[in-house]
């Protein structure tokens, strides 16, 4: 059987996942396509999916019977209504990071899926699928004792004029909420966040870098250089000290060579790169799982948890106070 998937949100990553269901996946068909932007439906249609119908709404895609399945990859404030619309059509849905905007949002998805009884939606935290990152927590649970600290970078060479402060944490520092919690297995109880000089590059609306400061429950303290507009590359980094050794995340593959006099490698630029394997892995994942009815990976909870620490990391932006970060108990959907 193949699955019928819907996309709402035909914009760089929705394109991109279209492409990757119709052209490098199995079991999937890309058949229904929806965004304000016609046109960019429109392109996605004549280049990746022929045969998709497009729809006016969101809405009217997931009620269509024609489709079985829905990936949500709009602007993040428009998450939460896809969602729970999937939700209450009982229709599995791949919802790109982040689920909702606010832990409130996040929570009435949460309630939503536990009293519809069964799991329903895959949030997009792609790097728990990144090869790099399962060989890191392999070593992590295995070789190097107790993690005591963790020190992480997130690089992207530059943002938009429109990216402003707070959304260095929910559209960026949100990866290392997800992976870092899922790489120690563990959840944060605080969060502060210290701003360096500021960079020329940035503008007045932007503090770029960052560095967050979480700590977890088992008493890890993690820092994340959060700096996007670094110019040089789009850099992923992430180092576990343990009591016995520490790790470092692989590079991705990148030749090495020498000429004119120096050692050379190239590092990387966009994020569709850097990650583009994890994504295949992710999306197949979310195919197999929604042709049973079902969903799998990062759950509503996982983006619940990673809305509520970026709550905390953004007031904690705004305050410049160590903000303490409590999590309700957590469903046994889950
Ligand atoms: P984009 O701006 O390129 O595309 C978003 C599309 O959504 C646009 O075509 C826009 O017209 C459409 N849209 C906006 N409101 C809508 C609505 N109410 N209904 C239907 N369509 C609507 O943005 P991009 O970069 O594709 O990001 C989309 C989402 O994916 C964001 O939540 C972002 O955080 C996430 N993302 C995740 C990445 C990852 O590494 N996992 C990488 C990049 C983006
Ligand atoms: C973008 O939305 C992503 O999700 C990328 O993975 C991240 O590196 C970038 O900072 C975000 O803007």
């Amino acid at each position: 059987m193949t699955l019928r998937i819907g996309v709402i949100g035909t914009g760089a990553i929705g394109r991109d996942h279209a492409r990757r269901i119709n052209k490098v996946l199995q079991g999937g068909r890309i058949v229904a396509l929806s965004d304000v932007n016609i046109a960019s439906c429109e392109a996605v249609k004549n280049d990746i999916a022929p045969d998709a119908q497009i729809f006016t709404t969101g809405e009217e895609l997931i009620a269509s019977p024609d489709v079985d399945a829905v990936l949500v990859t709009s602007w993040g404030a428009t998450h939460e209504q896809y969602v729970l619309a999937a939700i209450a059509a009982g229709k599995p849905c791949f919802c790109e990071k982040p689920l909702a905007t606010t832990a409130e949002g996040a929570r009435r998805i949460v309630d939503a899926e536990v009293a519809f009884g069964r799991r329903l939606v895959q949030v997009g935290f792609m790097r728990r699928y990144d090869a790099g990152y399962l060989a890191l927590k392999k070593i992590v649970d295995s070789q190097i004792g107790a993690p005591l600290m963790v020190h992480a970078a997130h690089r992207n060479p530059a943002v938009p004029e429109q990216y402003v402060t707070p959304m260095a944490i929910h559209d960026t520092l949100i990866h290392e909420i997800d992976v870092l919690r899922w790489l120690l297995d563990d959840d944060y109880v605080s969060a502060q966040v210290v701003f360096p000089r500021v960079s020329s590059h940035s503008h007045a609306k932007l503090r770029d870098p960052q560095i967050v400061l979480l700590e977890t429950k088992k008493g890890v303290r993690i820092d994340v250089e959060v700096f996007v507009n670094c110019r040089y590359g789009y850099d992923i980094q992430c180092q576990v000290v343990g009591e016995e050794g520490l790790a470092n995340l692989p590079e991705p593959l990148s030749v090495v060579m020498r000429k004119d006099a120096s050692l050379q490698n190239a590092i990387l630029t966009d994020w569709k790169d850097r990650f583009i394997a994890s994504y295949d892995v992710e999306l197949q994942d979310f195919i197999l799982a929604a042709a049973k009815g079902t969903a799998s990976g990062p759950s509503s909870w996982d983006g619940y948890v990673a809305a509520i620490t970026s709550d905390a990391c953004v007031a904690a932006q705004e305050t410049g106070a160590i903000v303490p970060i409590a999590l309700p108990p957590r469903p046994i959907l889950y």
